[in-house]
């Protein structure tokens, strides 16, 4: 007997603020079950480098359910707000600029981590290029590390949101979202929504290191509420401190790449494309737990 022999799963760490390569047949071992070291080296890896990046191999949406449930169990969108999605959504989010109804897979997305408006946001996400636009056309996708952000936050600016929480808006409430990227197919819940604040200074459930929970969606930070002005004035500098260049990996899109990533310690934004081309992007989003 034969047996199956198989090089194991390798990363690569990038050169620069967070993010490795997977190299090896990920696609395919997935169908025989990825082997027990193959999935510690993927979510090992994720904990140590925040986003991993899959090149050039076509998945399957079964394929990407399979793969993002090794992280966690998957997080469907309420009924009618499939975020960037369109209502018509099977169990994996469809993000096409030529679907009319996927408003906001037209445009460029502000630096975000995924639904912090909730009461709890996730934990990652699994997004694979079906067709995307040729590098040069644009709809790169940049992840940030939060951790480094953190660690070099001015002191001034730490001890202005030490222990104090941040709100982040929905985007598809009527009275304080209506953010532009919801088409009138997708539902708006209560124009008045309930805040869920969560700690700008959060801990990482499984390295135990603190990041900073801050994104272009946070509009309010409690204990401010007497002080509109200095609240602006902070929240834009800590928007213009986390979406510096350094803390970023750009990523450029080809046919076939798939990239994982830690919503819990990384902001990720898009760039805005040439609609002369389709990008066509599916997602699995993975479920996270409440922010401490
Ligand atoms: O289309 C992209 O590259 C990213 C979209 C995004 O923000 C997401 O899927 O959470
Ligand atoms: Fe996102």
């Amino acid at each position: 007997m034969t047996a199956l022999i198989h090089d194991q799963l390798t990363l690569h760490p990038f050169d620069g603020a967070l993010g490795a390569e997977v190299r090896g047949d990920v696609a395919a071992r997935i169908d025989d079950g990825l082997s027990g070291a193959d999935v510690f080296t993927l979510l090992d890896g994720l904990r140590q480098h925040q986003v991993l990046v899959i090149k050039e191999q076509s998945m399957t949406d079964a394929q990407l359910l399979e793969l993002a449930s090794y992280f966690g169990p998957q997080f469907v969108a309420p009924d009618g707000i499939p975020v960037l999605g369109t209502d018509e959504q099977g169990a994996v989010t469809v993000l096409s600029n030529r679907d009319e109804k996927g408003v906001g897979s037209r445009v460029a997305l502000p630096f975000h981590t995924d639904f912090q408006f909730m009461p709890v946001p996730l934990l990652g996400a699994v997004l694979h290029g079906v067709e995307v636009p040729p590098p040069e056309a644009g709809g790169d996708t940049l992840w940030s590390n939060m951790y480094l952000a953190l660690d070099e936050l001015p002191a001034e600016l730490r001890e202005k949101i030490e222990g104090r929480r941040g709100i982040g808006i929905n985007p598809y409430a009527n009275g304080i979202g209506g953010a532009g990227f919801t088409g009138d197919n997708q539902k708006y819940i209560d124009d008045v929504v309930p805040d869920f604040p969560h700690p700008l200074i959060r801990t990482h459930p499984e390295t135990g290191r603190q990041s900073l929970y801050f994104s272009m969606f946070i509009y309010k930070i409690e204990g401010y509420e007497d002080r509109p002005e200095e609240e602006k004035e902070l929240l834009q500098a800590l928007r213009d401190h986390v979406d510096q260049d350094k803390y970023y990996y750009r990523h450029k899109w080809n046919n076939g790449d798939t990239i994982i990533w830690d919503n819990r310690c990384t902001n990720h934004k898009r760039d805005d494309f040439d609609q002369a081309y389709d990008r066509e992007v599916h997602r699995v989003q993975i479920a996270g737990t409440k922010p401490f």
